[in-house]
């Protein structure tokens, strides 16, 4: 029998991880309507009433209000249980095989303010506030990454262009969380265990979709009644390649080189991510290169606001492939 990840502790912990305002609390708040809009037959279900509200909440803010969410000032921690199709199995010599239960797969999300992830000192745990007093809470994300075996982790090409600090955002918690999982006898294969989904969110940014379309990189899906432009896995390294290249800093090229290092090839997953997509005309409902920007962005003080429709662009995919990948992972353990 599949544990009910509604009780205990959730089957699957997963972390977001990103600089800040790089998309992380959107693209949470973007998974019911993607996972409604989307053909597949996964449903995202709270496993307790705080963690239904946000998903009612977000997805009202986003449809309705047309506005993005507000930025972290704290940790926050949602269960939410993935259903989708059972896992098909052949029955001998062609018969029927027996009807199977739905998969379910628990998670644990953990979304922390961006700024959270900066600097060594403040997460190893040292002084961080001006009067020296030290930061527990930096320490709880710390113990969240350890626990946890998935995350997914947002590069934002336009924050990389302007400020260049994903690297920063990186490497103290990356090095830090080496050293737990290198104490705990978990870097066996000289890999840290976790499966990575690494987004390159803001995909619907003119300058970010105009740098996939110079690389020959852009796609459609056939089944997409849309059009909408896309970029498989396979090529979204190559597009973080290149975006790495216009980094302010340019120091984004050590994010590609620390995930090779730290992370085995096999559980290192790339996306080309938009929590809100492209807009589409109502009328024509179809992808237009004239008019496809979704992102209104605000005047003087005023936030940006969503322009139309919500589309969006992998932000199921890289949940789906991490759940799966997890289930899967903690089968052949438990087998083994
Ligand atoms: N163009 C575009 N902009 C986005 C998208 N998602 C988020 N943004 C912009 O990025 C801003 C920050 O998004 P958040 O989701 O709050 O980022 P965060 O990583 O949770 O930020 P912190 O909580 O501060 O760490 C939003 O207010 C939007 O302006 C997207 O899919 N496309
Ligand atoms: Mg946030």
């Amino acid at each position: 029998m599949q544990p009910d990840p509604s009780r205990g502790r959730p089957d699957h912990n997963i972390v977001m991880w990103g600089a800040p305002g790089s998309g992380k609390t959107t693209l949470l708040a973007a998974l019911f309507i993607a996972l409604t809009r989307s053909d597949n037959d996964w449903k995202i279900i709270g496993s307790d009433p705080a963690s239904s509200d946000y998903l009612i909440e977000k997805t009202n803010a986003l449809l309705r209000g047309k506005v993005f969410p507000e930025a972290n000032m704290a940790m926050e921690r949602y269960h939410w249980t993935l259903i989708g199709p059972a896992l098909r199995k052949l029955g001998f010599w062609g018969r029927k095989a027996k009807p199977r239960p739905p998969t379910r797969i628990g998670i644990g999300m953990t979304d922390a303010p961006g700024g959270w992830f900066d600097t060594g000192r403040r997460l190893a745990g040292g002084p961080s506030a001006p009067d020296g007093s030290e930061d527990p809470s930096r320490q709880e994300l710390l113990d969240n990454l350890e626990r946890s075996r998935g995350l997914v982790f947002l590069f934002d090409p336009i924050r990389e262009f302007i400020i260049g600090d994903a690297f920063d955002h990186m490497h103290a918690p990356l090095t830090l969380l080496a050293e737990r999982m290198l104490a705990a006898g978990e870097f066996a294969d000289g890999k840290l265990p976790h499966h990575i989904a690494v987004c390159v969110t803001k995909f619907d940014d003119p300058r970010v979709l105009e740098t996939a379309e110079k690389r020959g990189l852009l796609t459609v899906d056939v089944d997409d009644p849309y059009g909408l432009p896309r970029v498989t896995s396979e090529d979204t390294r190559e597009l973080f390649h290149e975006l790495c290249q216009v980094s302010a800093s340019g120091n984004a090229d050590m994010v590609l080189k620390s995930l090779d290092q730290f992370f085995h090839p096999d559980r290192i997953r790339f996306f080309a991510t938009s929590s809100i997509g492209f807009y589409v005309d109502r009328r024509t409902k179809h992808f237009d290169w004239d008019d496809f920007q979704n992102m209104l962005p605000g005047e003087a003080d005023e936030d940006s606001r969503i322009r139309g429709q919500l589309h969006p662009i992998n932000v199921v995919e890289p949940m789906l492939w991490l759940g799966q990948r997890l289930a899967a992972a903690r089968a052949a353990t438990e087998g083994s």
